[in-house]
């Protein structure tokens, strides 16, 4: 039997055909992205049905003691009453909940109403902090709403693709197929990342720009733009606000006065410019790499003034696409589990949203909770100041994927509480005093709103004998056990997105038009939806943006540099990112029992930079800064600046690039500088038996293009 449901890793979100008698994924052949292909990741998912660390039973353990599995019942009353006890000693604001853009967004929905209605809390903050926080600030103010303004669909019609901080063929391999086609057609790429990537090989320009420097290379664009007379005055007049100001602003950075903070020439910047206005059809991606900074949302929102001034916006083949990386990253931020937000994307801090979600839930709106005073990018200062004595986790693996992993892993110790929902025994979880086996590939069930804000139905497969549960029950039964049962009762996870529709009913992320049903029976619904009948927009701001007034808004914020900079002690910038074959804290991947997957604990290094530190391929490396040091196994990349060094995320506990990247200061939308370091590299010598396996030399062959496999054969 084939079963039909997502897939499990990034948020393109193929559909998968999943053979349940082999456990075999294949593709769907009518999904309008994939088209009959899948990546790697995609093609092995179901791997993660037979996963080594997947759990056999929830299980509870007093403190530091031995594990001991237990029934879903006793592991319930046990979470529930020794949530209470924290709340009854130290107050409802001690408990953390922590969730996820891996999570459907019934799930998502009831972990922010757990929180807010079954807990009382107001501490609730999601792993999307980590990853989305800067382009949802900035596309939220610019133009009103929290999603691409295109689709898939529109890479293919555009002229001009600017690509900036993202590694398409890795992290998003199933849009290269899309990215290939208008190639084809003529279109010109043109891509702004520290390393020549296999996109930025393809690319007619390839942008090396010094790291943590793009806010001042998008100013430099606007002044180009201006300068040249490239901009466009109707758009400009008709459709924004805020030019004036800009437009000044912009001055003083000329291509000429940011060539040498951004390591770029100012002729580069104009031709850059130049294409990007003349389009005629010009479309703008990015990813991580220009948000994961302090700075992220100041960037993000120069390079939306970009779109702006030339009106690349609203048209098929324009626009700007935030690339999502999670799963349900899309919905999970839309569903009310971010510190700030209800579901729809309402503002806790609004009456009327305050007032309309207290009807849905049935509480007085002075019960509910306001934003809470720490997020996830931050709830290890509250625990290290005792303010937090409980954490919830569900979904997410933060003593690897958090900054600074020894502090957070002291943080955890320090807890009185940790509690776990997660299909697999992460990292984190090991530490936990309960870990539920909830949610994941083959047990969840409901839906997720993919990286063009379709709605896509998520459907089990697996017998129902096991013992995991989806994630929206063990919510449900949670809460029943924490507060008013009736608020919590649900038949079917059909109930939940009842009630989602109901919730964001009228706000910006609107899903009360849409059909269960039709979603069951894959038909595509985008949001916002609001009426009944029709099935959403896909291509937004056709003719108003989404503000109050309709118009979008020019970002004010200076360019600015990155927290750590080169000196004598850390003299190479460290950047961190992904690779192709594995995913996020690697926990899925490094442990996969027939995915071919090579070692990760590797430090990418230019062949220049290493001959000159007398480092050779393979050879044992310290890479370290004042955070703290790891041994690696050196990996020898032209595609690098010579000034930069790379180490993937997906590493395990000791060789986690996150021990060397800062957890503060943070900026607009409290996301941390995750992308960027500086570090002291030196050849190393791996002294213990556990050094000397990491140092394993690297094996070749690794390399087919972008991991896509055609599985139709
Ligand atoms: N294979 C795979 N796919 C994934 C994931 C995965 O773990 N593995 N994770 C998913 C998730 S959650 C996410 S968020 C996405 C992330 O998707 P991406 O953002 O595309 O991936 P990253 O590798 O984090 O970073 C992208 C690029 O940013 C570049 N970069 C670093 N610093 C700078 C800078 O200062 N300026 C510029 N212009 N570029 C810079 C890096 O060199 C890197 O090539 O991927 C999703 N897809
Ligand atoms: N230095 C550095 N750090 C980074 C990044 C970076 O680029 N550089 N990227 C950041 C980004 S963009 C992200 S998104 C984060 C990711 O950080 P995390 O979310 O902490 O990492 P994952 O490995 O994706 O962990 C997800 C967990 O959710 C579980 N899971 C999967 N599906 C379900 C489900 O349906 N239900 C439940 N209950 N659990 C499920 C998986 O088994 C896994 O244990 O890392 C961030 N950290
Ligand atoms: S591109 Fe790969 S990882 Fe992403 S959804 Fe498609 S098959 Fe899954
Ligand atoms: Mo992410």
């Amino acid at each position: 039997m084939a079963v039909r449901t997502p897939c499990p890793f990034c948020a393109i979100q193929c559909s998968l055909d999943v053979n349940t008698e082999r456990m075999e994924s294949g593709p769907s052949p009518d999904d309008p992205i994939s088209q009959g292909y899948l990546c790697i990741k995609g093609r092995y998912s179901a791997e993660l049905t037979r996963h080594p660390l997947r759990l056999s039973a929830p299980m509870i353990r007093a403190d530091r003691n031995e594990w001991r599995e237990v029934t879903w019942d006793q592991a319930l009353e046990n979470a529930a009453q020794r949530l209470n006890h924290v709340k009854r000693q130290y107050g409802a604001d001690s408990i953390f909940v922590y969730g996820s853009g891996a999570l459907p967004n019934e799930a998502a929905y009831l972990l922010g109403k757990l929180a807010r209605v079954g807990l009382g809390t107001s501490e609730l903050d999601y792993n999307g902090r980590f990853c989305m926080a800067s382009a949802s600030y900035a596309y939220t103010t610019q133009f009103g709403l929290d999603r691409p303004t295109a689709t898939v669909e529109d890479i293919a019609f555009s002229d001009v693709i600017l690509i900036a901080g993202s590694n398409l063929s890795e992290a998003h391999p199933m849009l290269m197929p899309h990215v290939q086609k208008a190639r084809r057609r003529g279109t010109r790429l043109i891509v702004i990342d520290p390393r020549k990537t296999r996109l930025g090989a393809l690319a007619d320009i390839h942008v090396p720009i010094r790291p943590g420097t793009d806010s001042f290379l998008a100013w430099g664009l606007l002044s180009a733009l201006i300068e040249e007379n490239l901009v466009n005055r109707d758009f400009i007049t008709n459709s924004t606000e805020g030019y004036g100001p800009v437009s000044m602003a912009a001055q003083e950075f000329s291509p000429e006065a940011v060539a040498d903070i951004v390591d770029i020439s100012a002729e580069t910047i104009r031709q850059v410019a130049r294409l990007f206005a003349k389009g005629p059809r010009s479309l703008f991606l990015h990813g991580r790499g220009i948000e994961q900074y302090r700075h992220g949302v100041e960037t993000v929102g120069a390079f939306l003034n970009v779109v702006l001034a030339t009106g690349q916006v609203g048209r098929m083949g324009t626009g700007a696409i935030m690339l999502t990386g999670q799963a349900n990253g899309q919905g999970g931020r839309e569903m009310g589990q971010k510190s700030e937000q209800l579901p729809g994307c309402r503002s806790i801090d609004n009456d009327n949203d305050r007032r309309h979600i207290s009807r849905i839930w049935k509480v007085n709106p002075a019960e509910l909770p306001r934003s809470g005073r720490y997020r996830a990018s931050d709830f290890v200062d509250g625990i290290m100041q005792g303010d937090i004595r409980a954490l919830v986790v569900v979904g997410a693996n933060p003593l690897l994927s958090a900054p600074n992993t020894e502090r957070v892993s002291e943080a955890l110790n320090k807890l009185d509480l940790l509690i776990v929902l997660d299909p697999l025994m992460t990292e984190t979880a090991e530490r936990a005093q309960i870990v539920l086996p909830s949610g994941g590939f083959g047990t969840n069930e409901g839906t997720v709103t993919n990286l063009e804000a379709r709605v896509l139905a998520v459907r089990p497969f697996m017998n129902s004998a096991e013992p995991h549960r989806p994630d929206w029950w063990v919510m449900a039964e949670l809460g029943k056990r924490l507060s008013d049962p009736s608020r919590f009762s649900y038949q079917s996870s059909l109930d939940v997105f009842d009630e989602i529709r109901h919730a964001t009913r009228g706000a910006s992320a609107d899903y009360y038009g849409m059909n269960r049903d039709k979603i069951g029976r894959n038909m595509p619904y985008y949001w916002p939806c609001p009426l009944p009948g029709t099935h959403g927009t896909m291509r937004l701001y056709t003719r108003n943006f989404s503000r109050l007034g309709g118009r979008a808004l020019f970002s004010d914020h200076g360019p600015a540099l990155p927290i750590d900079r080169p000196d004598e002690q850390s003299p190479w910038h460290l950047l961190t990112g992904r690779l192709l074959r594995h995913y996020n804290t690697g926990i899925q991947t490094r442990n996969g029992a027939n995915l071919p997957h090579p070692s990760t604990a590797r430090v990418s290094i230019h062949p220049g930079t290493a001959k000159r530190l007398g480092i050779k391929k393979g050879d044992a490396v310290v890479v370290e800064n004042r955070r703290g040091r790891l041994l690696l196994s050196a990996h020898l990349d032209d595609s690098l600046r010579p000034d930069t060094v790379f180490i993937p995320i997906h590493n395990d506990w000791l060789t986690n690039p996150n021990r060397l990247i800062p957890d503060g200061p943070l900026g607009l939308a409290k996301m941390p500088e995750f992308k960027h370091s500086t570090v002291r590299v030196t050849p190393g010598r791996p002294t213990t038996h556990a050094a000397r396996l990491v140092v394993e030399p690297i094996r070749d062959g690794e390399e087919e293009t972008y991991g896509i496999l055609s599985c139709l054969d």
